[in-house]
């Protein structure tokens, strides 16, 4: 005779619903605080976080715990795929962590494609369930997840935290990853030589969460902003650099806890998270035990509800540039790249000029309609429709009106943001992805070049056609051939 024990039920297809999870696994505490993995609470972490990954590494390929297994809920290597992948580790029979795999890997959004909106919520879903799994292995029920603080001034700056730099020692080792880039490794800013400030916080004057006209939101301003300059900043291709590599290497999770704090500090300073149709779509976690946690995105809005919180959160910036009634008008075209195949970039800067044609009806020279638009409107430069072979392992920067022959570098005036080509190649997600509402066409980048522009017009600087210089810093992969399929000046 055969009985179902309570725990097999579990096991089984049956989801049990967040609310309740939180109850058994999180909830026993209270409120968990994560820390800075630089203060003395977040280095306990990480002495319980490298014991963790060793354990989680060796793990068997079918536990939801195994360290490749939670990897590949992010994306699974481009060196196979993800039904390969699954065969080859689950065999061809059925079993429940088999359906598990099938349900989360590939999942991670919105980096091949899916709903914007999206890269927010999955992430925090992703951080929590982890942080529960570490939990676990590591039998230390106090665990936190710590956050690197990438932003901070001062000499831990852009610099990773030293656990993550000791190849080979028998505590920490297990955070080291061969496959970072050379400055990362090295202990030094992983920003050092780049114009501007690519690790800076500009994504949190954005007033609202969703773009509008050319207004990017807060979600696609953190993530293609911040959040993709330090993947590419970290590491190579096939580590943090490319998106079916990153959450092999173990700071891939500090990464994106400090990126989850950043958006409960941008809640905390008033930004509310929209009601939206996509609130209600579902993702699959699985904790240690494999319990199938099924649960809606607006779930994960409230961190206090989730148990945990952060040792510090980000003040408000001073200045909001994403005023909340500029998001009210609709964008209108003042110029633009006419080239129908789009800009392509390689290892020299690249100069190109915008043209008037296709531009929102206007009498007026474009200097003159720059100059004469009302104080309130905002000029933006929108870059869009960014693809790439290979990740070209570099930022680019983008200039207006850089003069002509000028070194970029040494010309901080002009320069308006930096692009990634993180998310930039086109990723098959396979069966079982998520489709979500949305597509990857939406993602833009867009900056706001009103007071350049001002500064120009006032010194008859600003030409008729203005151009628009994108140089990388550093050496691209020859392989990547980034493309930026459209480059405009829009008023809103
Ligand atoms: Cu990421």
């Amino acid at each position: 005779m055969t009985t179902i024990s309570r725990r097999d039920f579990v096991r089984g297809a049956a989801a049990v619903p967040l609310s309740l999870w939180l109850l058994k696994y999180a909830g026993a505490q209270g409120t968990r605080v994560r820390y800075d993995a630089r203060s003395a609470k977040g280095q306990e972490m990480l002495k319980i976080y490298a014991g963790a990954v060793k354990s989680m590494q060796g793990l068997a390929g079918t536990d939801p715990s195994n360290w490749t297994f939670q990897w590949y809920t992010h994306f699974v290597k481009s060196s196979t795929t993800k039904s390969a992948e699954i065969t080859r580790i689950f065999g061809t029979g059925p079993s429940a962590h088999k359906d598990l795999a099938v349900a989360m890997w590939n999942t991670c959004q919105a980096h091949s494609g899916q709903n914007e909106n999206l890269f927010l919520p999955w992430h925090r879903m992703f951080v929590l369930f982890f942080e529960s799994i570490v939990r676990a292995v590591s039998k230390r029920d106090e665990f936190t997840l710590p956050y690197w603080n990438y932003s901070a001034s001062g000499p831990t700056h852009g610099v990773l935290p030293g656990e993550f730099l000791k190849k080979d020692d028998p505590v920490y080792g297990p955070l080291y990853i061969a496959e970072r880039n050379q400055l990362a490794n090295a202990g030094k800013p992983i920003d050092q030589g780049q114009p501007d400030d690519p690790l800076g916080l500009q994504s949190l004057t954005q007033a609202q969460y969703s773009p509008s006209g050319a207004l990017q939101g807060f979600c696609l301003a953190i993530d293609s902003g911040l959040h993709g300059n330090v993947h590419v900043l970290t590491g190579n291709r096939e580590n943090m650099g490319a998106v079916p590599w990153a959450a092999r290497d173990p700071i891939f999770w500090l990464h994106h806890c400090n990126i989850d704090r950043l958006w409960a500090s941008w809640n905390a300073n008033g930004g509310v998270n929209p009601k939206a149709p996509w609130n209600d779509d579902t993702f699959v976690f699985a904790d240690t035990k494999g319990t199938r946690v099924v649960a809606k995105v607006s779930d994960y809005f409230d961190i206090a509800k989730l148990g945990y919180s952060y040792d510090r959160l980000e003040p408000k910036p001073g200045k909001t540039v994403a005023a909340g009634e500029v998001a009210t008008r609709k964008p209108q075209r003042a110029a633009r790249v006419s080239a129908e195949s789009g800009v392509a970039l390689g290892a020299k800067p690249v100069r190109v000029q915008l043209d008037t044609a296709g531009a929102t009806e206007s009498a007026q020279p474009l200097p003159q309609r720059l100059q004469a638009a009302p104080k309130e409107q905002r000029v933006f430069l929108v870059l869009s429709k960014l693809q790439a072979q290979v990740q070209p392992e570099v930022l680019y920067h983008v200039y207006l009106e850089l003069p002509e022959g000028a070194a970029p570098e040494k010309n901080a005036d002009y320069h308006v943001g930096t692009l990634t080509f993180f998310d930039a190649l086109k990723l098959d997600h396979g069966d079982g992805g998520h489709a979500g509402h949305g597509s990857g066409e939406d993602k833009f980048y867009s900056f706001d070049v009103t007071d350049l522009v001002r500064r120009l017009g006032a010194n008859k600087t600003l030409s008729e056609n203005p151009s628009v210089t994108i140089a990388p810093v550093g050496e691209p992969a020859s392989a990547a051939k980034p493309v930026v399929g459209t480059i405009e000046l829009q008023v809103q």
